[in-house]
């Protein structure tokens, strides 16, 4: 197979001997995000339909994740880091209660670790309490919530409905991400209930530059 192929179909049987060795060939050709968008996010999404259709089981969908990972962290030390490395704020990082998926909250960190911010990381399934307790200690600039599953939609709406009833919204402009969002709900049905300011982001890179 041509590497790039070989390495979404890594990604998608979870094969992870001879990763290293592919990952290196490929960065002779393309940079460590190029990567990551072209080639490793495609595999993910084959997982993705793949798990939906009901032809891949959930044991066989965590290999993936961890190969997934594997590559991330690999790629990292390769991957550019901004010159102004410091002072343009802190975001607190947290993917929502009952939600475990951090791949891309995961991603959305380094890139904004690499581009000068300073991130925060609290991890999975946090409650509402621990975001806010967490944007409290480290003086957060802003918030930014992940979720992938549909129920997380709704969380994050009641973390917002929690954060205008505790009076801080003026406080947290919120970054929303995670696959299970739209940008109407977003914009319209968020935006619209959030005393605060409230965006969404596609992916990383949208999320660095909002
Ligand atoms: Co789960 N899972 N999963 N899963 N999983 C999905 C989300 C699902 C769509 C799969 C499917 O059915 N086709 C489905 C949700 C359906 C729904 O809610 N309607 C699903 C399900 C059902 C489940 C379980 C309930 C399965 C079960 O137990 N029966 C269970 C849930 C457990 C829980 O959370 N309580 C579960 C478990 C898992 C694994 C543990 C096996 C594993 C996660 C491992 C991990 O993350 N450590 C897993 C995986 C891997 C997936 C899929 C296949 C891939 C997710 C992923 O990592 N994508 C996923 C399918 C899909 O998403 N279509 C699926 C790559 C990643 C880079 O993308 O996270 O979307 P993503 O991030 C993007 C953007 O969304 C954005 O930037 C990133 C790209 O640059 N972004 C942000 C994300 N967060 C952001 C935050 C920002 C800004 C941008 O600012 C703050």
């Amino acid at each position: 197979l041509p590497l790039d192929e070989r390495l979404q179909r890594r990604i998608v049987d979870g094969e992870r001997n001879g990763l290293e060795a592919d990952l290196d060939a490929s960065l002779q050709e393309k940079s460590a995000l190029q990567i990551i968008n072209e080639t490793l996010l495609a595999g993910m999404k084959t997982v993705g339909e793949l798990f939906g259709a009901g032809q891949m089981q959930l044991p066989f969908v965590l290999q993936s994740a961890e190969v997934m990972k594997t590559a991330v962290a690999y790629l990292e030390p390769h991957m550019e880091k901004s010159e102004d490395d410091e002072g343009k704020g802190t975001i607190v990082l947290a993917t929502v209660k009952g939600d475990v998926h951090d791949i891309g909250k995961n991603l959305v960190d380094i890139i904004l670790s690499n581009n000068g911010y300073n991130v925060v990381n609290i991890g999975i399934k946090q409650p509402v309490n621990a975001i806010l307790d967490a944007a409290e200690e480290h003086k957060a600039d802003v918030i930014g919530m992940s979720g992938l599953l549909v129920k997380s939609t709704v969380v994050m709406k009641d973390n917002l409905e929690e954060m205008n009833t505790r009076g801080v919204a003026a406080r947290w402009p919120v970054l929303l991400g995670g696959a299970a969002l739209t940008r109407a709900y977003v914009e319209n049905d968020l935006a619209e209930m959030y005393a605060g300011d409230v965006r969404y982001a596609r992916d990383a890179f949208e999320g660095l530059r909002l």
